[in-house]
């Protein structure tokens, strides 16, 4: 039976995301399903552990009509549902308006954006597709929760339908998984105003950090003139916004867990502690983007390598770079210009018995990741913009038993909950090398210390904290609605 109440206990939780969390594959006629990795992803799954929800979001490609029956319920079984996208609308919405624009103007790399109008259309066209796909499943009082940059149009679009079809009672959030940036960098984009107040028909607005948030409120203030105050933007018609700061985490237990029990993770870690006995390894994890600072983090090491004196102990960097976008020029750039540092310094320091840099490019099955992580002395992050940094939480979570040392960037937003982390500007090469000195001859009961300030954080603000703080503060917000309908 349905409720008029907007508040009715059968509400349910619908989660929007750009990419579904799978990859659809077909074997003859038969379709399967694989869960596919990375942040939002992994984030997401933890809060799923904790709470059912819709999951709405586009498959990867675009399916014929027969394909699309099978497939749907496919996906319903797993509490699925997808909005199609022609091919070249999604091309364009994702690689060229998400990925072109809105990603170096949000990661503070204006030069590299090419603002293009067949582009902001593509994703004008896949937000309203996305709008018109939840307004066939969104009920009265259902609590609809947007994530990321690639949606920055839908709670406009979908409030609007919403309230044509006279649903009542649907709260709206809507939560950003990179940084947002300084108002000065934000207003280099042409369609600033569309895309701030896209996102200000939504009733709550998370960041990871109140800087980021605080970025956006000035931009509401500058923009759009916008009266706002530390928390909440008043859109001037009787409406107002929550801003919130809901930093992100891991699933902690996932990691120990493996490093306890999974003998696949175990074996590999016997047999990785043999291949560095008697050297020093540095880890870093990072998709090849220009964001991650793989360039700053190969030259930091050249100097520290240039520094060590002769006779020293060997310390080698593990660096897994996950090929990523590779589709857009900048990203073709990069690689090349990785590639030519890889050589130069294994080159420049390496002997037959000895080589610097273990370059892998390519991602890495979750064993190997996690042995890796456990092995480490040392996890270097040079981000030069990152809205979080996962991948240091992961190596906290792996490091119980050796107490490693993390360096990073203070451009990542990571940087800010993670007390016991050796922070250092990325761009300061030199900084970094004596930074990686200073960790690697770190005494081990300051190690110690820092791990265990480093872990209690790790372990209390996992992902599924962050998605229910989420969700409870958006119930929250529908409770004072409904109040203050009620007077
Ligand atoms: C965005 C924001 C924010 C990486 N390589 C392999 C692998 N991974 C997994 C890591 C980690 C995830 O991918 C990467 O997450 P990050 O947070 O480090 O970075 P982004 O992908 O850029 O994520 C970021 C995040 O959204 C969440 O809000 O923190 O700032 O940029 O989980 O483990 N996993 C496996 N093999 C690999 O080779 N199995």
């Amino acid at each position: 039976s349905s409720s008029s109440s907007s508040s009715s206990s059968s509400s349910h939780l619908i989660v929007v995301s750009n990419r579904l969390p799978v990859t659809l594959e077909q074997k003859g006629s038969e379709w399967s399903f694989k869960l596919s990795s990375g942040g939002l992803v992994s984030a997401l799954s933890g809060l799923k552990r904790e709470m059912s929800f819709t999951w709405v979001g586009w498959p990867g490609k675009d399916f014929g009509a027969d394909d699309r029956v099978k497939i749907d319920s496919l996906l319903k079984e797993n509490s699925c549902s997808a909005v199609y996208l022609d091919d070249d609308t999604a091309e364009q919405y994702y690689n060229g308006f998400a990925n072109s624009i809105l990603w170096p103007l949000f990661h503070y790399h204006p030069g590299e954006m090419m603002f293009e109008e067949g582009a902001w259309d593509a994703y004008q066209r896949a937000n309203s597709a996305f709008a018109e796909a939840l307004a066939l499943v969104v009920k009265d009082g259902d609590l609809v929760w947007i994530q990321d940059y690639h949606l920055m149009l839908l709670p406009r679009m979908l409030r609007a339908l919403l309230d044509s079809s006279g649903r009542r009672g649907v709260k709206i959030g809507w939560f950003l998984h990179t940084p947002f940036p300084s108002s000065e960098l934000y207003r280099i984009l042409p369609v600033r105003r569309q895309i701030l107040e896209g996102v200000l028909a939504a009733d709550l607005l998370g960041f990871h950090t109140y800087d980021y948030a605080r970025h956006f409120l000035s931009s509401c203030t500058r923009i759009l003139g916008l009266q706002t105050t530390g928390d909440a933007v008043d859109t001037g018609d009787r409406r107002i916004v929550r801003v919130g700061t809901f930093p992100i985490g891991i699933d902690p237990g996932k990691f120990s867990e493996a490093l306890q029990s999974d003998e696949a993770v175990r074996k590999r870690l016997g047999e990785l502690e043999q291949r560095f006995a008697g050297e020093r390894v540095i880890v870093g994890v990072d998709r090849l983007d220009y964001i991650k600072g793989v360039p700053q983090k190969l030259l930091a090491f050249e100097q520290f390598l240039s520094q060590r004196s002769e006779g020293a102990e060997r310390v080698v960097l593990v660096q897994v770079a996950v090929p990523s976008r590779g589709d857009v020029e900048e990203y073709r750039q990069l690689i090349g210009n990785v590639n030519e540092l890889v050589g130069r310094i294994n080159g420049r320091f390496g002997t037959i018995e000895y080589t610097p840099i273990h370059f892998l490019h390519r991602s890495v099955g979750f064993a190997e990741l996690v042995a890796l992580y456990a092995v480490a002395d040392v996890c270097l992050i040079t981000s030069t913009r990152d809205g979080m940094n996962l991948v240091s939480y992961e190596y906290v979570a792996s490091q119980a038993q050796r107490h490693g040392v993390l360096v990073l960037s203070e451009f990542a937003g990571a940087a800010q909950s993670l007390d016991g982390a050796i922070i250092v500007n990325s761009w300061n090469i030199e900084e970094v090398a004596g930074a990686l000195t200073q960790a690697l001859e770190m005494p081990p009961a300051q190690r110690e210390a820092s791990f265990r300030t480093l872990h209690r954080y790790v372990a209390k603000h996992t992902a599924a904290y962050w998605g229910t703080s989420f969700i409870a503060e958006l119930t929250r917000v529908r409770q004072a609605a409904d109040a203050a309908a009620m007077l």
